[in-house]
């Protein structure tokens, strides 16, 4: 069985270094979730039973959101933030709905900080995994194709520094 079809780019933010710093000096973290820390920009997406405030996007988000549009031809005007401290934060398996979100959009992933891997298992067959690499800078694109044959998790890791993920999405409202 071949992988899911992915959009990856391994170089997507012109200075990943910057941003990762400037998440780190300008988010406010939500500590509601166990797993991981979160936050959220622009109109709200809430999931796991968790809802946040509508909250201005920043400029610098505002900037990949106009990238993200340039590459995949969605404007997005949400950003869930994931703050992965270590290798004990994870996210488990699931698969995203697409009902809020705008028709023949998906969610775009950019991640700073330490490399962790997304495995993708199939809803066919759980024996079949893919495991894929998100370097610091990267984008990756899951379409609501891709979500409803697969599941998607970020898995512990042994001995990985701090990871964030912004993903983004453009959400009905
Ligand atoms: O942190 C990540 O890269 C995973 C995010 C994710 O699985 C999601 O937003 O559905």
């Amino acid at each position: 069985m071949n992988g899911p079809p992915l959009h990856l780019d391994s170089a997507f933010v012109a200075s990943p270094d910057a941003l990762f710093e400037w998440l780190g000096a300008a988010v406010t973290w939500d500590e509601r979730m166990k797993a991981r820390k979160t936050a959220s920009f622009g109109v709200p997406y809430n999931y796991s039973q968790i809802a946040y405030e509508p909250v201005p996007m920043p400029a610098e988000l505002d900037a990949l959101c106009g990238q993200i549009e340039a590459k995949l031809g969605f404007r997005p005007n949400n950003c869930l933030l994931n703050h992965y401290v270590d290798g004990a934060s994870s996210m488990g398996f699931h698969s995203d709905s697409s009902e809020a979100l705008a028709p023949g959009t998906g969610v775009a992933i950019v991640s700073v900080g330490s490399t962790r891997t997304i495995t993708y298992r199939s809803k066919a067959d759980s024996a079949v995994r893919f495991d894929y690499p998100l370097p610091h800078g990267s984008l990756l694109y899951m379409s609501d194709a891709v979500q409803q044959e697969w599941l998607h998790a970020i898995p512990k890791a042994d001995s990985v520094g701090e990871r964030i993920s912004l993903t983004f999405r453009a959400i009905l409202k």
